[in-house]
């Protein structure tokens, strides 16, 4: 077995839950949308439906349960401070008192750091690597892990016309520097989770060469994550509208593990489960984990 592999072999203290990263774990999206918060009685028919979704990710395996309140979706209008805690908080509240996973919050703003690690969350999933007013340091006092992504421009026009003179050397450039700024504001490495950020600012051809030389991510000896569920780039492969990109997704997750992923973000958890379980047996040559 490889050093490097053996670097990376090590567990995430969550809000105190230990996610043992010796084998690959399942991280199951849980969208809150926009209206479905919109008034009283809807609001709890939401919260339920959420807390029964999250039940269902969880009883399939699903190790982390990601909600997310701000659509990062190409193209997307950003969402104001109050409205994204009014959609997250009372689903983090609910979620990480009834729920046997780490309840990871996909946000950007200082805000919704500090109400959600207060809240229960156990890690902050940040698609635009705690770049934001006050991130940082919000994400430094709390003490939960943190996944720095690599975008390259804004969700508004991310995917008009991304461009790199070497993707793998840009992405892992970026990573590493935000890893430097977490350091110097007091986030140790033993709390950073990296992320090329698979569909943000990328054509299909740079999202190619980021899973097919995922393994060199792992020089930096921290636990990757990747997320290609139902993407768009899957689309393209198969000409398959994102209702119909299961079996693809599952054969990315594999690769993806494959290539050293420690946590895939998922829609469908069980398979994805199976495919990561086939994924760790071949890389280690035995089932055992
Ligand atoms: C539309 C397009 C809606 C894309 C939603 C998305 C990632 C993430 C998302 C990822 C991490 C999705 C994405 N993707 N967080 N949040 N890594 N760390 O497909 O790849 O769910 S949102």
């Amino acid at each position: 077995m490889s050093d490097k592999r053996l670097a990376s072999a090590q567990s995430l203290d969550c809000a105190g839950r230990l996610i043992d990263l010796s084998f690959p774990h399942v991280m199951g999206v849980l969208n809150v949308t926009p209206d479905s918060f919109s008034d009283g009685g809807q609001f709890n028919a939401s919260l339920d439906d959420a807390l029964r979704r999250a039940e269902a990710m969880v009883a399939e395996g699903a190790s982390f349960i990601d909600v997310g309140g701000e659509s990062t979706r190409p193209g997307a209008v950003e969402v104001s401070v109050s409205e994204e805690l009014d959609r997250v908080i009372p689903v983090v509240e609910a979620l990480s008192q009834r729920v046997d996973a780490v309840i990871s919050v996909d946000t950007s703003k200082a805000a919704v750091i500090e109400e959600s690690v207060r809240a229960g969350a156990g890690l902050i999933n940040d698609v635009r690597a705690l770049q934001e007013p006050g991130a940082l340091d919000a994400a430094a006092e709390s003490s939960v892990p943190v996944c720095l992504m690599h975008m390259q421009g804004k969700p508004k026009d991310m995917q008009k016309a991304p461009q790199y003179e070497r993707v793998i050397d840009e992405v892992l450039a970026f990573l590493q520097a935000r890893i430097a700024a977490c350091e110097t504001a007091g986030i140790e490495r033993s709390r950073i989770v990296v992320d090329p950020g698979f569909g943000f600012g990328k054509s299909p051809g740079h999202n190619l060469t980021l899973l097919n030389c995922l393994d060199e991510f792992q020089g930096l000896g921290l636990p990757i994550l990747a997320g290609l569920s139902r993407k768009s780039l899957l689309g393209q492969i198969t000409g398959r509208p994102v209702d119909q990109r299961l079996i693809a997704s599952v054969a990315a997750a594999t690769l993806a593990v494959y290539r050293g992923a420690r946590i895939i973000r998922a829609h469908d958890v069980a398979a994805t489960l199976d495919a990561v379980k086939v994924a760790q047996a071949t890389i280690r040559e035995t089932l055992d984990e």
